[in-house]
């Protein structure tokens, strides 16, 4: 497929130039897209090297999990795709995690009173709503897509009317503008940091910061069989592992978990 044409110019500056601000091999960045990950794995299949990069301003079929759908307007948040290539298999249930991880870093850095929580598997909250979704999709060579968006400048009306109680911009949240580059920058930042190369584990310092974001520790939870339980924390390959009061310790391995109670 040919590829579709990009910007010269995003966010006042060459795209070519924010690739080398940032220290990535690849940069290209749209108007809009259907899904920057598909863009993303088309690059990929033909060879990309690590950390190439896709940015589009909208998208008009973002994807979540699962095929659900994952609004992304115009202007109002970044939608980025990043593409790592692991060592090793065994670290790709690590990656949503290292993103969030460096999301949370990002956001700290342009709003250093945030508080940002990791809510495992793959999402960021702000106050306990949802600010930022991660997408992970393997691509042919062991690559893996990283998808990430973030809500940024939406107003609670830019949300779709279903999910105005449970999601947030980082603006509504924090007040005040926030640079879409500057926010890129810093995920970019982190991201190389924490994902070249890949760990295979969590360990150390990144599994304290990983326990500190996590926000479903101590709370009670329901996953997708039914079972409750209540979050002990996250394990080192990057399991949910759920249990206490007298329920046998298990790892969620994907999936998601509903907040029954916090504790
Ligand atoms: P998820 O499956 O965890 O979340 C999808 C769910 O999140 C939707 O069903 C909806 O309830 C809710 N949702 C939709 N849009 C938003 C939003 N803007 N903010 C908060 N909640 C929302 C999460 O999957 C992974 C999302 C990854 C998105 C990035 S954007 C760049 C890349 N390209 C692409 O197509 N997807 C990724």
């Amino acid at each position: 497929m040919d590829a579709p044409a990009g910007l010269a110019i995003w966010e006042d500056k060459a795209v070519e130039a924010w690739a080398q601000a940032w220290g990535i091999p690849r940069l290209e960045a749209y108007d809009s897209l259907a899904s920057t990950n598909d863009r993303c794995r088309e690059m990929a299949d033909r060879g990309a090297p690590a950390f190439t990069s896709v940015i589009s301003r909208e998208q008009t079929a973002g994807r979540g999990r699962g095929g659900r759908s994952w609004s992304s307007p115009a202007g109002l948040g970044l939608w980025m795709s990043v593409l790592i290539r692991p060592q090793s298999q065994e670290s790709h249930g690590l990656l949503p995690i290292l993103a969030g991880v460096a999301v949370c870093r990002a956001i700290r850095m342009v709003r250093p009173e945030a508080e940002p929580r990791l809510k495992w598997p793959n999402d960021v909250q702000l106050g306990g709503r949802k600010v930022c979704g991660i997408l992970c999709e393997g691509v042919g060579g062991g690559g893996v897509v990283v998808g990430i968006g973030v809500n940024v400048r939406q107003r609670p009306e830019d949300f779709p009317m279903a999910l105005r109680d449970h999601v947030i911009s980082i603006e509504l949240a924090l007040h005040g503008e926030v640079s879409l580059s500057v926010l890129a920058g810093k995920i970019l930042g982190e991201l190389r940091r924490l994902a070249a190369p890949v760990p295979t584990l969590l360990e150390g310092d990144l599994a304290k910061e990983v326990a500190n974001l996590d926000a479903l520790r101590g709370t009670r939870v329901r996953d997708v069989s039914g079972a409750e339980g209540t979050v002990l924390g996250v394990a080192p390959d990057g399991a949910l592992i759920v249990g206490g009061e007298g329920v046998p310790e298990r790892r969620l391995v994907a999936g998601s978990v509903t907040i029954v109670d916090r504790s």
